[in-house]
């Protein structure tokens, strides 16, 4: 029973697992874009993945699309010395050749902006089109998941976001 249970549970896992997807765009590897379920009321979400170059030659993300929603940014966290969060828009985000760029919580991410009254929900999937500036454009999509209790780079993301675009929630 015990073994079954646990084969069970890897088939589960494994399942959960293969919905992550990954793209291949030119010498760009784009690994499991995922976004974290929104809170009804919440005006923003935070969109992530990783980016690997492979290529001899610089690229950068410039734009992310999606057509349901009017205003995606590309954002920085950071947190400074005396602890205060800030968000900062990027105009790109550099992929240089070789290396790999992991957008996630409490660090670089994309800002998928004026949700209202259209959360994300665990499962749900949402399309959307990457724009680099060397090798094009891809269309992807963002798995949306569960936050985790654990998750602290979520929940400060999700605070700060709150902060910093306070004008996008007054309406709540
Ligand atoms: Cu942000």
């Amino acid at each position: 029973m015990n073994i079954f249970t646990k084969t069970a549970l890897a088939l589960l896992l494994s399942a959960g697992t293969a919905q992550a997807q990954d793209y291949t765009l030119g010498d760009l590897e784009i690994s499991h874009p995922s976004a974290f379920e929104t809170a009804k009321s919440a005006n923003v979400g935070g969109g992530y993945m990783a980016i690997t170059n492979t290529g001899s030659v610089d690229d950068t993300l410039l734009a992310v699309h999606v057509a349901e929603i009017p205003r995606i940014e590309l954002h920085l966290s950071a947190t400074d010395k005396n602890g205060v969060a800030t968000m900062t828009k990027q105009d790109g985000i550099p992929v240089p050749a070789g290396e790999t760029v992991t957008l996630m919580p409490g660090g670089l991410h994309v800002m998928f902006m004026g949700l209202g009254g259209d959360p994300f929900e665990v499962g749900e999937k949402i399309n959307a089109t990457l724009v680099f500036a060397n090798a094009g454009e891809i269309e992807v999509a963002f798995d949306v998941e569960a936050r985790t209790a654990g998750d602290h780079g979520g929940m400060k993301h999700g605070d700060h976001g709150t902060m910093d675009h306070s004008d996008e929630t007054k309406s709540d």
